[in-house]
This record gives structure tokens, C-alpha cells and sequence, in this order.
């Protein structure tokens, strides 16, 4: 099957007459070929989006929400369906591609609502006869750059708000994740958007991404992926409205004196729920000294009981590709050499001789400096490092680069808000694990991770809309602000 590209509301092949395929990594067998799109459509797919702007505009926004609500209405009636499909593509288990599309659904329900609200807010004017406000208003052409770890719900935090604030999409999605892309386009289509207000184009970051990053029509770039793509963008874009998230080293820290066995829990769900590819992924672990030996001893039993596998049956489905497992595997390496204690794993895998599978890696005795324990990995891989007290622990909790999400285990006060207060995150959980954000919270981070805004929740509607301050004047006269007579 050769997938096609959407743009101004028509599947179209790309006139690079170039395709490339997408691979199932549990099986290395191909899920479909896929446009291998050059410049000249993008360009053509910006244009359509360009015109199709100030229709989409001046729609009133409780209108623009029907339509996001039609596309809710279809994502739950497709849940089951679509899960299914992204298990083939991406890897990850079914219950966690479940999961997936709920976020789809569930940012779409809150966008929707947003259609009658994009509250503004209104103030007084220093002089008389005079009313203020500010009004949200779209930002214009949007091109939104997605990975692959959650095909359908990131594309989703970023179409929804962009839809309901009135603006028009170009949307490149991940070349690991094109199908999933393409029917989240196709349920897209069905809600019967006017054509151009949403284009899909797949292809490389090299041709596709780089024009819309430097295209003088496109006024705004939401990306999420990696902090080396992300400074390029940044560099290139030029005055463009950039949104940014950039991946994590996200922490947990366990106190003394807590639950062990929801910690453990916390750190499994963390570490190794998506096979540890989320930014939010908890790829350290700082752990109280007098705990650390009977903590250790917890996860080790119970990474044991994990089951390596497709998707469809196992606790652990593949990495993404071939690319990914060297990643891993290079970092085992880097691991050993710089002096921490292999606990677990370590080793790539196969099953019936493919698929790219790893096995869940614990790492002990680590020290903060070390590679392991500053660079995202995005692979099942975990780091214990050791701290005397919570102080040390929320110390070395902050000594990364990235700042998006951390966690601590405590039943300490003091402690927990030492870790809300003093943690170089956007995300804090407590008393559960560094991942699961919901959709009407906003998620970024600081540091490393992004450039200051956030998706989903009411932040979400700031990186898709500009502020326009309003002044009303109805005095009938000249009057002047800052008391200039
Ligand atoms: C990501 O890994 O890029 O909070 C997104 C979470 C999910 C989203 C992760 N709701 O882990």
C-alpha cells in the first residue's frame, strides 16, 4: 500500500515520485511506503494552508469547536481500531497505545470546550471614556513537527489548539510513525474541515521540516523531539513563534522511611512503561542511603517478572528501530566503562530472530557526572544513584541540563515541597512516577527541554494564539496616555 499525502483537502502523491517505508520493530516487517516528499509540496501544502486562513478565522470559534468535536467523536469510535495499528508501528504495548488515543480524545473534548471560552480579559484604561481588553487571535499558517513515541496524541496536542484558536496546519509526522499519522488525518478529513484549514505532508526532516522551518508564509513552528533539532530550529526559524520540547533526564527520588513497594512500582512504570521512550521516561533514580541495598533488591525481583515481546502480549514491546537499540546498547557500554554496576539487563534481543527489542537495564552505584546519568537515552535504561540525605538528593535531582519532569517518593512535608519549590522542572508528581501527564495541565519544561511554552491545558491556547491588547476609545476627543497634556 503506497499512502499518500493531504493537502487542500486531497490525497496527493509527492512529485519527488520517491517513497519510503515504515516498519513494524517488533517484526522488521514493512506497515506501508510513504510519500518521500520533496520542497515543492510543502510549499504547495503551505499555500493551501495560507489561503485557507481567514475562512478559518472568521468562523466563530463555538462553530470551529464542532468540528474538533466530531473528530473526539470518531477517535472513540476508532480507540480500539487505531490502538491496534499503532502496537504494528510503533511498539508499544496495546494497553499504552490505548492509552495514547485517549490522550487524543481527551485533548480534542478540552480544545473543544475552549471554543467558548479563549477568554481575553478586560481592564481599566488610566483616562476616561475609555475601555481596554485583549483578544486572542490565531497566529496564522502552523507547521507542527511530531515524533514517534506518541504518534497520536502529540500530533493532537498541537492540532487541537491550533484548530480551535482559529489557525491552518501543515503537519509532519515522524518517518517511524506515518500510518498512525494518516489515520489520525483520515479521521481528521471526516469531520469535513474546510479543505487547506489542515495538510499533511510526510517526508525528512531535511526536505519537508527545513522548508517549513525557513517558509516566510509559516508564522509559527511547534516542535517536539530531540534538544540538537530543537537548537537548529531555533537558529533557522528566524521571527517565527517557536514551541519546543526537548526530552528530559527525569528523576525519582526515594526517601527513607516510604512505601518501598510503590516506589518500585513507580520506577518500573517510569523507567520501562514505552520501553523508557517518553521524555518524561525515569531514567534516574536517586535513592536514601539507608534504603538503597533493600530498594535495589525490590526492583531487581521485579524487573525479573517483565515479559520482553510484541505489544500485543508482552510488558515490554520493541525500541523503534536499529538505530535506537545501538543507542542503548552503546550507553550499557558507556555505563560499564564509566564504573557503575550492571543490576540488570544490558543485552539488545531478538525474538524468533527479530524485532528491536531491549532488555529493561539497571544501573547502580552510578555517580551524578556520569554520561548515564546526564544524556537522554530513550531506552530502557535506569541509573541509581545514592544520596546521604534529601537535601543531597534534590541536589543532584537538578544537575542535568533537561528540566521537564521529576518525582519524589517522601512522607516528609518539608521534603515534598523542597522537590516542588527547588526542582528545575515544569512537571512534579509526588508519590507516583515521573510519567502521565493529563491533557488539561500544561506540559513543558525548563532548562533544556523547551524554550518557555507549554502544550495542552490553557498554555496550550498561548502557543497557538497572539495576544492583542484592545483600546476603546469613546470620548470624542484626543485624549493622551501617560498624562501628556
Ligand atoms: C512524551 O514523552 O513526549 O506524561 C509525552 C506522559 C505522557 C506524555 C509523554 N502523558 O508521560
Amino acid at each position: 500500500m503506497v499512502y499518500k499525502n493531504y493537502i487542500n483537502g486531497k490525497w496527493l502523491s509527492s512529485d519527488s515520485k520517491k517513497t519510503f517505508d515504515s516498519l513494524n520493530p517488533a517484526t522488521e516487517q514493512g506497515v506501508g511506503k510513504f510519500q518521500k516528499s520533496d520542497k515543492i509540496d510543502v510549499k504547495k501544502a503551505i499555500k493551501s494552508a495560507k489561503k485557507a486562513f481567514p475562512v478559518w478565522r472568521d468562523m466563530p470559534a463555538p462553530e470551529r469547536a464542532k468540528y474538533l468535536w466530531k473528530i473526539r467523536d470518531c477517535l472513540i469510535k476508532e480507540k480500539e481500531r487505531l490502538a491496534k495499528i499503532e502496537v504494528k508501528e510503533m511498539g508499544k504495548v496495546l494497553k499504552e497505545t490505548r492509552g495514547d488515543v485517549q490522550e487524543a480524545i481527551d485533548i480534542f473534548e478540552y480544545m473543544a470546550g475552549e471554543g467558548r471560552r479563549l477568554f481575553g480579559y478586560t481592564t481599566k484604561s488610566e483616562l476616561p471614556d475609555k475601555f481596554a481588553m485583549t483578544v486572542r487571535n490565531p497566529v496564522g499558517v502552523c507547521c507542527l513537527i511530531t515524533p514517534w513515541n506518541f504518534p497520536i496524541a502529540i500530533p493532537a496536542w498541537k492540532i487541537a489548539p491550533a484548530l480551535i484558536c482559529g489557525n491552518t496546519i501543515v503537519f509532519k509526522p515522524s518517518s517511524d510513525t506515518p500510518l498512525c499519522a494518516i489515520e489520525l488525518a483520515k479521521i481528521i478529513e471526516k469531520s469535513g474541515l474546510p479543505k487547506g484549514v489542515f495538510n499533511l505532508v510526510t517526508g525528512s526532516g531535511k526536505d519537508v521540516g527545513d522548508e517549513m522551518i525557513t517558509n516566510p508564509d509559516v508564522r509559527a513552528i511547534s516542535f517536539t523531539g530531540s534538544k540538537k533539532i530543537g537548537e537548529l530550529i531555533l537558529k533557522k526559524a528566524g521571527i517565527k513563534k517557536v514551541g519546543l520540547e526537548l526530552g528530559g533526564k527525569n528523576v525519582i527520588i526515594v526517601d527513607k522511611d516510604v512505601d518501598l513497594e510503590l516506589a518500585v512500582e513507580g520506577v518500573i512504570w517510569g523507567a520501562f512503561g514505552t520501553t523508557g521512550q517518553r521524555c518524561t521516561a525515569s531514567s534516574r533514580v536517586v535513592v536514601h542511603k539507608n534504603i538503597k541495598k533493600k530498594f535495589e533488591d525490590m526492583l531487581v525481583k521485579r524487573v525479573r517478572k517483565l515479559k520482553l515481546g510484541s505489544g500485543l502480549t508482552a510488558d515490554i514491546g520493541p525500541l523503534i528501530n536499529e538505530t535506537a537499540v545501538k543507542k542503548s546498547a552503546s550507553y550499557v557500554s558507556i555505563g560499564k566503562e564509566e564504573g557503575s554496576r550492571l543490576l540488570h539487563g544490558g543485552k539488545a534481543r531478538k525474538i524468533k530472530g527479530k524485532g528491536y527489542f531491549f532488555e529493561p537495564t539497571i544501573f547502580t552505584n552510578c555517580k551524578s557526572e556520569m554520561k548515564i546519568c546526564q544524556e537522554e537515552i530513550f531506552g530502557p535504561i535506569v541509573s541509581i544513584i545514592e544520596a546521604k540525605n534529601m537535601d543531597e538528593a534534590t541536589k543532584i535531582a537538578n544537575d542535568v541540563d533537561y528540566g521537564l519532569s521529576n518525582a519524589v517518593y517522601t512522607r516528609d512535608m518539608k521534603t515534598a515541597f523542597d522537590v516542588i519549590n527547588k526542582g528545575e522542572t515544569g512537571i512534579t508528581y509526588i508519590n507516583s512516577s515521573t510519567i502521565g501527564a493529563e491533557v488539561h495541565l500544561p506540559f513543558g519544561g525548563v532548562k533544556g527541554t523547551g524554550n518557555g511554552t507549554r502544550e495542552a491545558g490553557i498554555e496550550g491556547i498561548n502557543e497557538f494564539s497572539e495576544t492583542k491588547a484592545v483600546y476603546f476609545d469613546y470620548s470624542g476627543k484626543l485624549q493622551k496616555a501617560q498624562g501628556i497634556e
